[in-house]
């Protein structure tokens, strides 16, 4: 009989002992706990419009967004959580404007950026949605909000929940990207997707393409040659796109291609990207470079940039090595 998989504590522990670093015993202990916080959203989700929890608060979150009951439930659950481990000095979170500093103290606490539901807008319609979450280290900073600034390579862990079908927790602390599916009737995650590897070359790409007429114009040429008819090359690319970056992104990772969220350039003065660096854009690209892909802004790597705002936004394009660098030479044109 085959061995049963490996629950996401035990693979925590395999992680925890090959990093060996000080960081280390928390790192597990919070990405753990994250676990077990999205196992109960994954519950509330699928009761959600038997218990009035669907549609609007009234009123717009850090970034403007109409925020919804889920997102402010998903908040309070994520702050309580984090609170309990110990572990986490502040929770910089998209449902608040400033960091949630916690009382965790001590070098070696941790700094957690999440989105607790991203992709709320398709909570209504039964789609897709996630929690996206990156980790990096306090180093024993009071406050400790503004040690999230920085580069996403000081990230040490980051990952995702994707709520669809089945519940599906990928996760990096920089050795190899990992993917674990809850088992509801134990509420444990198996591992089902060891070392997931990012196809070099994919076939679909995934855009919001409403948004073509204020697109860079590299990224219109590049969107173009993917539709373009070329046996040779593999074209044209099919178009998939969920609205739920983990969705988007998830499909991404296991079937190579690209996901690609653009900046604003009707004003080429002042591009205006609309997804956020912190939670969801870095931690992001860390997971999919460690799947072996890439992840860039069209101008430079995605976890080379510089965040001087907790909310600040970042365009991201990410997948396949092969297509992202093809991207890349578009906006370089
Ligand atoms: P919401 O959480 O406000 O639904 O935003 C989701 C998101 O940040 C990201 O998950 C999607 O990829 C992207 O926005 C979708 O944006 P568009 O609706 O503009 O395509």
């Amino acid at each position: 009989m085959a061995d049963s998989p490996m629950t996401l504590s035990e693979h925590l522990s395999t992680q925890q002992a090959a990093l060996s670093t000080e960081h280390a015993r928390n790192v597990a202990a919070v990405l753990g706990r994250i676990g077990r916080v999205a196992a109960v959203i994954a519950q509330e989700l699928a009761h959600a419009a038997l218990r009035d929890q669907l549609g609007y608060v009234g009123g717009a979150n850090a970034t403007g967004d109409q925020v919804k009951k889920l997102d402010v439930w998903g908040h309070e659950t994520m702050v309580s959580a984090l609170r309990e481990t110990g572990a986490c000095a502040a929770l910089v979170s998209e449902e608040a404007t400033d960091p949630v500093e916690m009382d965790a103290g001590g070098t070696h606490a941790l700094v957690v950026c999440a989105d607790p539901v991203d992709g709320s807008s398709n909570l209504d319609v039964n789609g897709s949605v996630g929690t996206i979450f990156s980790l990096k280290p306090s180093r024993g900073k009071s406050p400790a909000g503004p040690a999230a600034l920085g580069a996403g390579t000081d990230q040490i862990a980051a990952g995702y929940v994707m709520y669809g079908p089945a519940t599906t927790f990928v996760y990096t602390v920089g050795r190899g990207t990992h993917g674990f599916t809850l088992a509801p009737e134990t509420g444990e995650f198996l591992l089902t997707h060891p070392d997931i590897r990012i196809p070099k070359r994919g076939k679909i790409y995934g855009i919001n393409e409403g948004n073509v007429n204020t697109w860079h114009p590299g990224q219109r040429a590049f969107v173009e040659y993917l539709k373009t008819k070329d046996k040779a090359s593999g074209r044209p690319y099919s178009l998939r796109y969920s609205g739920a970056m983990v969705a988007d992104v998830h499909r991404t990772l296991l079937d190579g291609g690209l996901f690609m969220y653009p900046a604003d350039w009707s004003d080429p003065a002042k591009p205006k990207p609309k997804l956020r660096l912190l939670y969801e854009v870095a931690p992001m690209g860390l997971l999919v470079e460690q799947a072996g892909g890439r992840a860039s802004t069209g101008f430079e790597r995605v976890l080379d940039v510089v965040a001087t705002e907790y909310h600040q936004r970042a365009a991201v394009i990410l997948g396949s090595p092969e297509d992202v660098a093809m991207a890349d030479e578009f906006y370089r044109r």
